[in-house]
Parts: structure tokens; C-alpha cells; sequence
């Protein structure tokens, strides 16, 4: 600081004192900034920092979807369910364990490889993804493969966009996802209960389904840890294993890719694992389904549906195939 003197007293130069009043007016706009009250550009830009940090609860706008099937009108579970009841085995087995873990994900700065059979291989930072496309709310159903399920509105954009602006080559059939493993960040990765990174794959032409998609957040915020920031996969027919979290390679390739589940049990998990109420787990039936928030003794099982109920718009994908043999 620089200092005048003057008649033997030493003072700060004016312009370099911060003045009380401003001090403390400029703390109550902080405030106030922290707790949303400042309307119109400043909330704007708050609003646009904390997404662009991927901070937990930050708003992510979206439009609601034109997608045939994008919204179903099944109550949606809670936010608190679908955040708290998680597989992400990178943070551990247990349900809890990813809300209990997943704080040490470190989603900034993050990229994504886009890579193989493709004349435009590119990487992309995560801020180049949210703004590739119109952010979309899709209501969805998604059916894990040991036999619960619940309604979330997710907010991303049809992975069609992406797989458009690389330019996928006449040997491109199948696309895999590679997540993230880091086991600075992942205490899951310690244990082997699958191998490492968790990889999951399909066919060009589910990818290329408006239905599937890349998503960036639920409940109209950036994606909690736990449910697979900064940018996850949600395939909505298929089992919730096919949905890839925290995905960091996009690859594309002429035949169909190893999938962890696959590998780890091939008689139990199909590379194309369409929800399927005729095609039982080994283990278990697959006819019905627990809604997760409807437990207690009162509540009836639900019928699962043929591919989780978007049968009219999937179906075609699969026509003259044998779903018992392709499970
Ligand atoms: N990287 C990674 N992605 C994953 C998993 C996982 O263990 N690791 N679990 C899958 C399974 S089995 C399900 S059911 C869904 C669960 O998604 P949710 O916790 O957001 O509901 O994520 C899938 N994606
Ligand atoms: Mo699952």
C-alpha cells in the first residue's frame, strides 16, 4: 500500500482504502449472490460459473423434449432416492457407498476422446459438451438388472449429436465407453470385482437412438457425484449397467467391444441386456420390478415391460433377432 504523508501523520492514499460502507454493502450482495436473491445479469453469471465448476446444485437448464417417448408421465422417484441409492462399484458395492464416497471426484477440468472409425477424432472439454447441444429434460425410466427401478428426470442431449459431429467411417458398427478409473479419486478401484475401467458398449444404431442419451445432469442440476458427473450415458431400454458413468473415451470400432459385466459373468450379462421380462437372470426371474420409493409391505411389484416399456420405439432395432440367444 502506498502511504502519504502529511504534517508528521501517515495515512493510506484514499483510493486504496476499501470504505467501510462499501465493505460491507459489497459482503451483503455476496450474500445475497450465495442465496440467489440478486435478480437479471448477476445471478446469470453466478448461475453460469457454478455450472461451468460443475458445482453440486448447480442449475442446468433445459428444454422439455420432443423425443418420441422422452417423457413418461410415471411419477418421478425422489431426489433423495435417486442420489442416495446408487451403483457406481468405483466407489464401492454398497448402495449407499457412492453418496458416502463420491465427493473425492474431481469433475474439472475433464475431457472426453472421441476416437476410431471416425473422420473427425477429437477431444472435447466438458464446457465444449454442455454447449454442443440444446440441454433437453428427458423423464425416464431405468431398470437395473437385479430387479428395481425408478422415474428420473434426466437433462442432456441425444448422443446422435455428438456421434453427427465426428463423422462415423462405412467400418464403424459399435461404439464403447470407457469411464474414468483413478484410484487417487476411486477407492472402489482397490477391489476386483470387475476390471478396470468400467467399459460398456453398443451397436451404431442404438447409439444413434434419439432415446439415448448423453446426459450432464437430473432434477434440472448438474449431475451429483454419485450418479456419474460430469457426464454419463442413460440408455433407457436397456438394463442401468449398459449406462456408463463419468465417461472419458468414445470409441468407435468394427466389432462389438468386451462390456465389464460381460466379461466378468458372460452367462449372466449380455452385450445387449434389453430389459426383457421373458429372458430370466440365471439367478432370478426377470418378470417384475421393485419401484424404489413404493417399498413397505403394502407395495405391489410392478410387471417389468418389454424394453422397460419403449418397445414402439426401440423394437425395430432388434427385428429378426433372437433376444433369448442376444440377451
Ligand atoms: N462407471 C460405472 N458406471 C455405472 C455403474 C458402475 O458401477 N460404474 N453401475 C451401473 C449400474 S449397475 C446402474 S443400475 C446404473 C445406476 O445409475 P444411478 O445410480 O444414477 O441410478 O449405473 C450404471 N453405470
Ligand atoms: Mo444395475
Amino acid at each position: 500500500m502506498r502511504l502519504i504523508r502529511d504534517r508528521g501523520h501517515v495515512h493510506p492514499v484514499p483510493s486504496e482504502i476499501t470504505p467501510r460502507a462499501v465493505y460491507e454493502g459489497r459482503r451483503a450482495w455476496l450474500q445475497q449472490l450465495a442465496a440467489g436473491a440478486v435478480g437479471g445479469a448477476l445471478a446469470g453469471w453466478a448461475a453460469r460459473e457454478a455450472l461451468a465448476q460443475g458445482t453440486a446444485g448447480a442449475k442446468l437448464p433445459a428444454v422439455r423434449s420432443s423425443v418420441a417417448g422422452a417423457v413418461t408421465m410415471e411419477k418421478p422417484t425422489a431426489l433423495k432416492d435417486a442420489t442416495t441409492y446408487n451403483n457406481f462399484y468405483e466407489f464401492g458395492t454398497d448402495k449407499a457407498d457412492p453418496a458416502a464416497h463420491a465427493h473425492t471426484l474431481k469433475t474439472r477440468p475433464w475431457t472426453v476422446a472421441v476416437e476410431g472409425e471416425v473422420h473427425k477424432p477429437r477431444s472435447f472439454g466438458i464446457d465444449e459438451l454442455l454447449k454442443l447441444a440444446p440441454m433437453e429434460e428427458r423423464i425416464y425410466r431405468l431398470r437395473c438388472v437385479e430387479g428395481w427401478s425408478m422415474v428420473i428426470p434426466w437433462v442432456g442431449w441425444s448422443l446422435s449429436a455428438l456421434i453427427r459431429a465426428v463423422e462415423p467411417t462405412g467400418n464403424a458398427k459399435f461404439v464403447q465407453f470407457v469411464t474414468l478409473a483413478d484410484r487417487a479419486q476411486m477407492p472402489g478401484l482397490r477391489s476386483s470385482v470387475l476390471d478396470w475401467p468400467y467399459v460398456e458398449g453398443l451397436r451404431l444404431d442404438e447409439a444413434m437412438h434419439p432415446l439415448t442419451l448423453l446426459t450432464f445432469g437430473l432434477y434440472g442440476q448438474v449431475l451429483p457425484n454419485q450418479n456419474g458427473a460430469p457426464v454419463r450415458l442413460v440408455v433407457p431400454w436397456k438394463y442401468g449397467f449398459k449406462s456408463g458413468k463419468s465417461i472419458v473415451r468414445i470409441r468407435f470400432v468394427d466389432k462389438q467391444p468386451p462390456t465389464s459385466w460381460e466379461t466378468a459373468a458372460p452367462q449372466e450379462y449380455g452385450f445387449y441386456s434389453n430389459v426383457n421380462p421373458l429372458v430370466d437372470h440365471p439367478r432370478w426371474s426377470q418378470a417384475t420390478e421393485r419401484r424404489i420409493g413404493e417399498d413397505g409391505l403394502l407395495a405391489r411389484k410392478r410387471k417389468t415391460l418389454m424394453f422397460n416399456g419403449y418397445e414402439a420405439q426401440v423394437g425395430q432395432l432388434y427385428t429378426g433377432m433372437d433376444l433369448k440367444k442376444f440377451f
